[in-house]
């Protein structure tokens, strides 16, 4: 069987599993929320990483049932750890452009909210500058929308993209996702910290809150804290695990 038949098969039979990591207030070392990132379990218990089949989804229109499931568990899952404790804890669901630019997505949401019982203000959608490539109005409206909601909306992998200033000030994001290849070349040196400065910066001023990424060493940790970087995700403070694994590594008081 082809790929593209065994991932629809796989999106019938419900063969995916949603993996949470950690993200932490720097100050205090707080956990405040998690990012959901979907992994394709195969019959013979080979786990896939998105990276292997989200492109293919996008294609095929199957991202938007897998994206309605991963979105729908995960909100699900961050009530059940806000009852066990954790009533602050925050939760961000990457969306794809296709997901985006469907209609029906902001009534999606607006379900999914309901059906589980999460407040708005606790789900964070994940999106990259790509939404502003087709219909930057569009999109701005669909923020807007969401913001009015109550849901944030987050600019993932910040600083790989291109869109100019205006374009990114004119779209209501409420926390900026520093992108990992900052975080690498830390601690580095004034030109390395100037450019993460210039993140925090603008994140400021658009009142978006920023979440450096790929986190892998103290090193970086430390350098970020210094910064002023309010809060960080990244190996170093906990990978990507299965919701009973993220129980133990960070919910056991
Ligand atoms: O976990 P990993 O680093 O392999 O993820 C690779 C990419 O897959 C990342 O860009 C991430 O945003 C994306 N991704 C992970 N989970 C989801 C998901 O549920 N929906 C969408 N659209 N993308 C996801
Ligand atoms: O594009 P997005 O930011 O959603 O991608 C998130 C992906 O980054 C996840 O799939 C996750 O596995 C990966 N990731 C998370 N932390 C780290 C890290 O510290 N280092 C690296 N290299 N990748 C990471
Ligand atoms: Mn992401
Ligand atoms: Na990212």
């Amino acid at each position: 069987l082809h790929l593209r038949g065994q991932l629809s098969q796989a999106v019938a039979k419900g063969e995916f599993e949603v993996h949470y990591q950690p993200q932490v207030e720097l100050t205090t070392g707080r956990l405040i929320g998690l990012e959901a990132l979907v992994r394709w379990r195969q019959a013979d218990g080979r786990l896939i990483p998105p990276g292997a089949f989200i492109p293919l989804a996008e294609e095929t229109g199957l991202i938007i049932p897998l994206g309605t499931w991963v979105l729908r568990e995960a909100c699900a899952q961050a009530v059940r750890w806000q009852a066990e404790g954790y009533p602050e804890l925050g939760v961000s669901v990457n969306v794809s452009v296709r997901q985006w630019e469907e209609p029906a997505f902001m009534p999606l949401v607006q379900q999914i909210l309901l059906d589980t019982g999460l407040s708005p203000s606790h789900l964070i959608l994940e999106i990259t500058e790509s939404v502003l490539l087709s219909d930057p109005q569009d999109a701005r409206m669909q923020a807007e929308g969401l913001a009015s909601l109550g849901v944030r909306v987050a600019l993932d992998d910040y600083g790989t993209g291109y869109s100019n200033l205006s374009q990114l000030q004119s779209l209501r994001i409420g926390q900026l996702k520093l992108d990992r290849s900052f975080v690498q070349p830390l601690p580095g040196g004034p030109r390395e910290q100037a450019l993460v400065q210039s993140a925090l910066t603008l994140g400021q001023a658009l009142d978006a809150r920023v979440v450096a990424e790929g986190i892998e060493t103290e090193e970086q940790l430390l350098m970020l804290h210094a910064l002023g970087c309010p809060v960080g995700q990244g190996y170093f403070l906990g990978r990507p695990v299965p919701a009973a694994e993220f129980e133990v590594q960070h919910l056991q008081r």
